[in-house]
């Protein structure tokens, strides 16, 4: 029998059925394999399957069979050893100008490795990050590809068509060579990570400091929705604020437990951040943040034997509510600001070449940071691709000048509160320390040299300089 699939798949999770969904809704047969063959019968058999063009394969000769030459598989497997099991398994089964796409959360350094180790077989690897989770596989995702762009044939075709639109744009881009798509992805689960920390916070400070009730949060989160901050964890922060557990008719946010968990994407961008020289403190913060609410007995304990200020009363609620808006916003630019900032470094050593008026764009629907004010990144870029910091545009330099009274009265409410506000305070100090001409650092100098004899620079003289300190 002829091939008759355009594109297969492998993985049938909870983001491969969905992806199959999404590219058979854009007219491409698609041939679908998982490792556990109950999971492609019970996708196949759903109502969502029945009538689609997927091809149920259950073995991967049988996929292989199933697609068009040259091939195009996509991988959803768990991230991880599973992808280099999988492909090992599909090696003998394939041929050179066979294209491999992983679609799953690599981390890039793998992705680099696989590209290179493949290309020398012949085979063209994408690694490519998807984000906006079910929701945006089904429906649309933001797709960043990484690899040779010659080597994406119709597979470039099938992202352009399945992914999110913006104003008719299509939310995926080839963003650069062997690891730049999984590179950027992950940056964008650090943004993410921070974005999410600042919007709890917020959270934290309206419901304590200004003490208001769950209905009066939710209509904040939907008024700031309509506003500067209209974004997709905007938009869900009011909808689970306004939602009450069916059991006890509590707020449904106070029925769960305190203690965040995380998948290690977070982290993987604060490393990067240290590799490449570059600095991400606020989504440091937040992936700190997460794992200090996941030592939840520790801190039960610690509540009744570490003090702290008593609670102010009288706060003016309308104008905390004003201020932590600006302060939200602010904290905001700050994240993305170091967000691009670590691409630009990581881009710098791999030598990517980063278009990123088009991964603000292609972050404009789709992912979980979707966001109006990502246009305003966009434009920033745009006019300025070579931009150092997005703190610099004209635009964010107006916005953060604007906001910072109110953004350091947030950072001090939470400080005399005793209420910890790590994303807040750390874009605060990373904004104060970016615009500082003078930095404390001669004295960090000087103390290297003194006990380490490391050398300093002079800020009148060319060259390296040692003190004896102890004359
Ligand atoms: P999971 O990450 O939970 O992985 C489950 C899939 O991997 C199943 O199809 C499973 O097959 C397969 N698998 C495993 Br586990 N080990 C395997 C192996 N050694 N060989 C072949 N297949 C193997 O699925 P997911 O949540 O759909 O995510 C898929 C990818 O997308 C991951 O990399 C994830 O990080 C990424 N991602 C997920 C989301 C999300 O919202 N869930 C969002 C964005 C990106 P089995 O059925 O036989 O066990």
């Amino acid at each position: 029998m002829e091939p008759q699939a355009d594109i297969g798949l492998i993985g049938l999770a909870v983001m491969g059925q969905n992806l199959a969904l999404n590219i058979a809704d854009n007219g491409h047969r698609v041939a679908v394999f998982n490792r556990s063959a109950e999971r492609t019968r019970a996708f196949v058999d759903s109502p969502e399957a029945k009538g689609r063009p997927i091809i149920p394969t259950y073995d991967l000769a049988e996929l292989v069979k199933a697609i068009k030459k040259p091939r195009a598989i996509i991988m959803m497997v768990k991230a991880g050893d599973p992808v280099d099991q999988q492909i090992d398994q599909l090696l003998p089964l394939i041929e050179p100008g066979d294209i491999l796409v992983d679609g799953g959360n690599a981390l890039y350094q793998d992705t680099i490795r696989r590209e290179s180790a493949l290309r020398q077989q012949g085979i063209r690897f994408i690694g490519t990050g998807i984000s906006g989770g079910e929701e945006g596989a089904r429906n649309g995702p933001s797709i960043m590809a990484g690899g040779e762009a010659d080597a994406l044939g119709r597979v470039a075709q099938i992202f352009e068509a399945i992914a999110a639109k913006v104003d008719d744009e299509s939310c995926y881009a080839h963003i650069g060579s062997d690891g730049a798509g999984h590179f950027v992805k992950m940056m964008h689960n650090g943004i993410e990570y921070a974005d999410m920390q600042l919007i709890a916070e917020a959270y934290a400070l309206l419901k304590g400091p200004a003490a208001l009730s769950h209905l009066e949060m939710r209509d904040i989160f939907a008024s700031w929705n309509k506003g500067e901050l209209d974004s997709y964890l905007i938009e869900i922060t009011a909808d689970i604020l306004g939602k009450n557990d069916p059991e006890t008719g509590r707020p449904m946010v106070e029925v769960i437990l305190d203690r965040a968990g995380q998948k290690g994407t977070g982290g993987w961008a604060v490393r990067a951040a240290l590799d490449y020289g570059s600095t991400a403190p606020t989504i440091a913060a937040a992936v700190e943040a997460r794992t200090l609410s996941s030592m939840k007995t520790e801190r039960v304990t610690a509540a009744t034997r570490l003090g702290g200020p008593d609670p102010s009363q009288g706060l003016d609620h309308r104008t905390v509510i004003d201020q932590l808006e600006l302060a939200l916003l602010a904290s905001k630019v700050c994240a993305y600001a170091q967000g691009f900032a670590v691409m630009d470094a990581a881009a710098a050593e791999h030598g990517w070449t980063l278009n990123k008026a088009e991964i603000a764009s292609i972050w404009r629907g789709g992912c979980i940071i979707r966001a109006r004010f990502l246009r305003h990144i966009r434009a920033a870029y745009q006019r300025d691709p070579k931009l150092p910091n997005l703190m610099l545009d004209p635009y964010f330099a107006e916005l953060l000048e604007r906001a910072q009274p109110a953004w350091r009265n947030i950072v001090t409410l939470g400080l005399q509160q005793g209420l910890p506000l790590p994303a807040f305070s750390s874009a605060l100090a990373y904004y104060d320390g970016y615009r500082s001409a003078t930095l404390p650092a001669n004295l960090i100098q000087a103390q290297r040299d003194y006990f380490g004899a490391h050398t300093y620079e002079r800020i009148d003289q060319e060259g390296t300089f040692h003190t004896d300190w102890s004359e």
